[in-house]
């Protein structure tokens, strides 16, 4: 069912003070950032490796404001890993599976991630104490010729 790991979650008080510290750290590369309203995050994806299901990353995340996911857990815990995020080839297909097998869905229907992917996330009472994500990565786009 888990084609890959995707990426993990980190969360972070300053984004750009992380981005920059994993960059000069590792030597990795910022492909996206985006602000996604929805999940209340201002995120970055770093890349690490392709693979055949798709790629893999560093998802750093800074809360758009305390009362968030991301805001809510920074204030408990501090910072460090938030999430894992599994590569599925299908997500609702996953959900409808996982769900049965009785692990609560945060998600009923997948929601927009980074990059055009599609996400839902798994109650992390439910798995172990984490706070797990299924990634669907979008449709490759038609070569150019
Ligand atoms: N990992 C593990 N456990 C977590 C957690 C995390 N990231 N976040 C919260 N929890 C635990 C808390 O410790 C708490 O446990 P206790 O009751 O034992 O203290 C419990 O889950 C409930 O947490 P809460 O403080 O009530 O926090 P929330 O109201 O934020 O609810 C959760 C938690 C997971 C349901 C909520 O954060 C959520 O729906 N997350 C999914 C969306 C998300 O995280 N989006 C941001 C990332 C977007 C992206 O990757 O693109
Ligand atoms: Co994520």
């Amino acid at each position: 069912m888990f084609m890959r790991i995707d990426h993990v979650g980190i969360a972070c008080h300053d984004l750009e003070e992380k981005i920059a510290f994993f960059e000069r750290t590792f030597e990795l590369t910022v492909v996206a950032r985006e602000v996604n309203e929805e999940q209340g995050v201002k995120e970055a994806m770093l890349h690490i490796a392709d693979g055949e299901g798709g790629g893999s990353y560093i998802q750093l995340l800074e809360p758009l404001g305390p009362d968030t996911p991301v805001g809510r857990f920074l204030a408990k815990r501090g910072e460090g890993v938030h999430h894992v995020a599994f590569g599925v080839p299908d997500v609702e297909e996953a959900l409808e599976t996982i769900g049965g097998r009785g692990v609560r869905l945060l998600d009923a229907q997948p929601r927009h991630g980074s990059m055009g992917s599609s996400i839902a996330f798994l109650h992390p009472k439910d798995v172990g104490g984490m706070l797990t994500e299924l990634v669907q990565a979008p449709p490759r786009r038609p070569e150019r010729s």
